[in-house]
């Protein structure tokens, strides 16, 4: 079965950088509907919980600092096979390394700060999007 939802978050480095609007454009005019969106700020146990996946990574303890550091856009996107092509929309992990047009080639500024997350499967798309919003949240 091919979702049509995933989840993303501008990261802090994006909204530092006044980037929220020029990517939320991006992704509208890629064909997403934006179904769920908040403004908001992680703890660090939000932070750890989220990319608990990643704990024993060297850059775990970087990550969160990172990702907790300021406030965050998350969302919930719908369109059909989603997860995939919102994964190409943002490009490789590492700005250097990712495809031209892509969101993280324009407005990341390195592997860690690197701008947008996008789920990376059907099945962490909706645990993610469960873990940041209620089903009222979502429309
Ligand atoms: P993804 O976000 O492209 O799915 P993951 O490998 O799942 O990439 O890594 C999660 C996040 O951890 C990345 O988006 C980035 O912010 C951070 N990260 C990944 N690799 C590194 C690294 O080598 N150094 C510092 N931070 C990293």
């Amino acid at each position: 079965m091919i979702s049509n939802r995933t989840f993303t978050m501008l990261k802090p480095d994006a909204v530092e950088n006044g980037h929220i609007g020029a990517i939320l454009e991006k992704i509208t005019s890629a064909g997403f509907k934006i179904v769920a969106m908040k403004y908001t700020q992680l703890s660090r146990r939000d932070a750890q919980e989220f990319y608990a996946i990643h704990k024993e990574r060297p850059f775990f303890g970087e990550l969160v600092n990172f990702m907790t550091r300021g406030p965050i856009v998350s969302a919930i996107l719908e369109k059909e096979n989603a997860v995939e092509d919102f994964r190409a929309l943002i490009g490789a992990t590492n700005p250097a390394e990712a495809a031209e047009g892509t969101i993280r080639k324009l407005y990341a500024t390195d592997i860690a700060e690197n701008a947008v997350h996008g789920s990376d499967s059907d099945e962490n798309a909706a645990m993610e999007s469960a873990f940041h919003f209620s089903g009222r949240e979502i429309y």
